[in-house]
């Protein structure tokens, strides 16, 4: 038998101890997102990084289902008749019914087949449907609800591509389908299969919590009353009733749940009475160079861009010195308390105070990247643009034409006077340039017009701290309210060339269910500030010993005060701020040093425990395989010698525990864990029961809905 070890490596596609592939064992993997070539956010970075391992064990056999959206169809997917038959008879079928359904390639790293609904082609059930789900699962989705009607839709869809697909594989041969949902706006194609008792392993993991994500974004203290909550009426109060009982339901009805953090884990072991069976943490596709100095390049190259942005934006009160100037950065979804926008705003007004009391030559620019609404960019922003590339481009005039008559001077055998080197008529045009620069304004702090400029969350914060690029100020602002693209006439990078210009990003969330954006500054080796509230915080400070030596800094946001959290930022902010430039180089050859740990090649195994974990508890003779993967110690990625642990091995806690077992062929309703639990029961619609006939297909219902 091949030691478990060997997943470390990562060699998937000789998983299981006969070495069959999954096509020799019709084994069969659905993937089901709304972020499937559908970029909304960090779920669409999970499957597209993971997609290349995910292959490797499950080659053609891998199937990403996703909504149909035009625009994103048009520039990511080779569109094409599917090769396999049964994916090619499950689309005929529902073609046949009117539904549009699209197949091919997703166009990206591993090129995986994808299976994509069109949701305005089977709008016309959306009725029907609505009263089937009420049927079975006894949950009513209002009708001025556009984002759950539509996730209802793709539900169906999803269910019934499931259930018609299942048949056509198993006519070959016994089958193993798997099929993992992410997020309750997939959840309802999970329970639907639950219900009807389809022969399919059902995976749901969330990345987030519904009610978290709205309870945080308020002035609740999340964490201490976690246990306190009244969840329908807090659910009801925000009218995500019927949303939040679809999340509890995929959570109740999967054979395996997940969750991508501890934290997280605990947090819907409360708002979704279940515990995680196991933890999924999120990977990356780690970019490995060739030589180490490859990225510290890459840094000065991205930096000298960030350089000829500022020079600009700030044209008229450039009198600091680009030397001795940081880049720091706040990115994300704009849920400003949520990502800790408000306590980055708040640590930036401390560390200014720092800075000028200390009597630093060093200046901090801030940038903070969140998408809002905007009337385009604001006029003083693209003119101080303007303006320095007028002063640029007459410079270098100037020096052609200096170039060319000290030549001829030269030539002749003279040594050139001063007055021949530099023309009146050059003073005069450099003058033109300098009275151009001038300026009555402070240097904007937002690149463009907000259209909600007096109630936006971030120029408030920022008005209130008064921070507001002056002269005097040693942390000047930049908000840019926009995600950012290598056309901008602006600030033309990528969000990649972007974070590898920068020096330290900051990322002091309350509410991160992982954080996709330190982990990404991490293996791009750029140091980077988090909280032990967000997944990817603790998930560092268990594995890696002092992360703080290898620029991984952890603010305490759980056990201490707010003033004592943004003190803790800004005094870390300071303290980088005082680092000398060999040290900042490294400190990023230590981040960088970490990549390892966060690559798909070290976290795909937890996602290989969630299938096998389902395939055991649907079909028995996996059981063997399971008890290996729980028992087996798992080697440990070459991290940084003085890592803590060897691994990065969730707590036993989320292990399935035996009693779990026991009956996981019942979908586990709302209340399946309140022996172990000790919060109030509830009763929600979600508490469901299975289909008395086992494999029985949908298809009268969908006649009916005809
Ligand atoms: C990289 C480059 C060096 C450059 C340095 C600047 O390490 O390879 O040539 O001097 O970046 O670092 P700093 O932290 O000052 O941006
Ligand atoms: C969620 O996206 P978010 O930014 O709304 O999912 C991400 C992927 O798992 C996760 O990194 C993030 O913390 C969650 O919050």
């Amino acid at each position: 038998a091949k030691s478990l070890k060997t997943f470390q490596g990562i060699h998937f596609e000789n998983c299981l101890d006969n070495g069959e592939t999954a096509e020799q064992m019709n084994k069969w993997l659905l993937e089901v997102s709304w972020e499937v070539a559908n970029k909304v956010g960090g779920i669409y970075t999970v499957i597209r990084s993971k997609v290349p391992i995910t292959k490797k064990e499950y080659g053609n056999n891998y199937i990403c289902l996703g909504p149909y959206n035009d625009s994103f169809v048009k520039t990511e997917v080779e569109v094409s008749e599917s090769k396999i038959d049964a994916i090619r008879e499950t689309v005929n079928e529902m073609k046949r019914y009117g539904v549009h359904v699209v197949t091919g390639n997703w166009l990206i790293e591993g090129f995986p087949q994808v299976v994509l609904f069109d949701i305005g082609s089977a709008a016309h059930r959306l009725d029907g449907w609505k009263g089937d789900f009420f049927e079975y699962a006894h949950i009513g989705i209002p009708y001025h609800d556009r984002e759950s009607n539509d996730a209802l839709i793709f539900g169906f869809c999803v269910f019934w591509f499931i259930g018609t697909f299942i048949e056509q594989v198993k006519k070959i041969k016994k089958s193993y389908v798997i099929a993992h949902f992410h997020e309750w706006l997939a959840g309802v194609g999970l329970v639907m299969a639950r219900l009807r008792g389809y022969d399919c392993g059902l995976i749901f993991t969330t990345h987030a919590t519904l009610l978290g994500r709205y309870l945080c974004a308020g002035s609740t203290d999340f964490y201490n009353r976690l246990s306190h909550f009244d969840l329908d009426k807090e659910a009801g109060d925000r009218q995500i009733y019927h949303r939040y009982c679809i999340e509890r339901a995929a959570a109740s009805c999967a054979h395996v749940f997940t969750t991508v953090s501890k934290i997280t884990g605990i947090e819907s072991e409360f708002l979704l009475n279940r515990k995680p069976d196991l933890l999924t943490p999120n990977g990356l596709n780690v970019q490995t160079f060739a030589a180490l100095h490859e990225f510290q390049n890459l840094h000065a190259q991205n930096k000298e861009k960030l350089n000829a942005f500022v020079r600009g934006h700030f044209y008229g009160h450039y009198d600091f010195d680009l030397d001795k100037t940081l880049y720091f950065f706040i990115a994300g979804r704009y849920e400003f308390s949520n990502k800790g926008a408000d306590m980055f705003i708040e640590s930036l007004a401390r560390l200014n105070h720092m800075l000028k009391s200390s009597g630093s030559d060093v200046t901090i620019v801030a940038f903070m990247i969140f998408p809002t609404p905007t009337n385009n960019f604001n006029i003083e922003s693209l003119r101080g643009q303007s303006v320095a590339k007028m002063l640029r481009d007459t410079v270098q005039n100037i020096q052609s034409d200096i170039g060319k008559r000290l030549y001829e001077i030269c030539l002749k055998g003279c040594l050139p006077k001063p007055e021949q080197i530099l023309h009146p008529s050059d003073l005069i045009e450099l003058k033109k340039c300098i009275y151009a620069s001038q300026r009555s304004s402070l240097p904007p702090i937002c690149t463009h017009n907000v259209c909600d400029d007096s109630t936006d969350p971030i120029l408030g914060a920022l008005r209130r701290c008064q921070l507001f690029n002056a002269r005097y100020d040693r942390v000047k602002v930049i908000f840019h309210p926009e995600f950012l693209r290598s056309t901008s006439p602006l600030l033309p990078l990528d969000y990649e060339e972007f974070v590898r210009g920068c020096h330290l990003g900051v990322f002091p969330s309350y509410y991160e269910p992982w954080g996709y954006t330190p982990a990404e500054c991490t293996v791009m080796g750029v140091p980077n500030i988090s909280t032990n509230l967000s997944g990817f915080g603790c998930f560092m400070e268990e594995h890696v010993h002092e992360p703080q030596t290898y620029g991984i800094y952890v603010v305490d946001r759980r056990y201490k005060s707010p003033e004592e959290s943004v003190h803790q930022l800004a005094q870390y902010m300071f303290d980088f701020s005082q680092l000398t430039r060999r040290q900042r180089i490294i400190l990023r050859n230590r981040t960088e040093r970490l990549s390892e740990l966060l690559d798909w090649n070290t976290l795909g195994i937890y996602y290989y425990r969630a299938r096998q974990m389902a395939l055991q508890r649907t079909h028995p003779e996996f059981e063997e395989e399971l008890v290996k993967l729980t028992n087996e110690t798992f080697s440990a990625p070459s991290t940084p010698a003085v890592s803590r642990s060897s691994t990065p091995a969730p707590p036993d806690h989320y292990e399935g525990s035996d009693d779990e077992e026991s009956d996981q062929d019942q979908p586990q309703s709302p209340h399946h864990h309140e022996e172990q639990n000790s919060f109030e029961k509830i009763q929600t619609p979600a508490d469901i029961k299975p289909s008395s006939t086992a494999d029985e297909r949908y298809g009268p219902h969908l006649d009916r809905a005809d």
